[in-house]
């Protein structure tokens, strides 16, 4: 279905979305090109649960985050401009699904955050995970039984010295940096393939 504005997950809520497919309206939501300011298809508030979606072309600038959120099963077939955003402080899950086809970033983190990434398939990106340049709030970032493919640049870049990066169990092949200016990585079990 188009979306032509918005939709707003309210705080606690759960959206199902049974499976179908959701694009954006080129024209009032966004393109899904690098055009900043573009919106979002889903806005998250705090609490709010995201599942069962599909993300088709354009998809615009993704969804955004809140506080703590939960996106399950959400699958971006080609990630606009990005495909999700913290936008607020909080601890957003991310348990299946997978993200490809980002000129640049698939998950940006704009505010004090955790965010967690679980069975997931990521491919094809600038890189995975960054933490909005210049800032230096503390972030935490765990990775768990995942399969991270052809990243350009990294799977998580930051500038700040006190974000971390936990990953564990997960796959990954052709990552670039793997993590660009992160001090603090503490990984088990992951394999690295060709
Ligand atoms: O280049 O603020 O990519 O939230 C600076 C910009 C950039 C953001 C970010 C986002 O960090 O636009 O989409
Ligand atoms: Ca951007
Ligand atoms: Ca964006």
């Amino acid at each position: 279905m188009v979306v032509n504005s918005t939709i707003v997950v309210e705080a606690g809520e759960v959206f199902d979305g049974a499976g179908n497919r959701y694009v954006a309206n080129p024209e009032t939501v966004g393109d899904g090109s690098q055009k900043e300011n573009q919106k979002s298809v889903f806005r998250l508030q705090d609490g709010a649960t995201l599942k069962n979606v599909v993300l088709g072309a354009p998809a615009a600038d993704g969804v955004h985050a809140y506080g703590d959120a939960l996106i399950e099963n959400v699958v971006w077939e080609d990630i606009g401009e990005d495909a999700m955003t913290i936008k607020e402080e909080g601890h957003v899950v991310i348990r299946g699904g997978s993200a490809q086809h980002g000129s640049d970033k698939m998950f940006q983190i704009n505010a004090p955050a955790k965010l967690d990434i679980i069975n997931f398939t990521a491919r094809d990106a600038g890189k995975m995970i960054r933490q909005v340049g210049g800032s230096t709030f503390h972030t935490e970032v765990y990775i768990e039984g995942s399969v991270i493919t052809n990243m350009n640049e990294a799977i998580f870049r930051t500038d700040s010295q006190t974000s971390k990066v936990t990953m564990v169990n997960t796959r990954y092949s052709n990552v670039g940096e793997k993590w660009y200016n992160v001090e603090h990585v503490s990984e088990s079990g992951n394999v690295e393939f060709n």
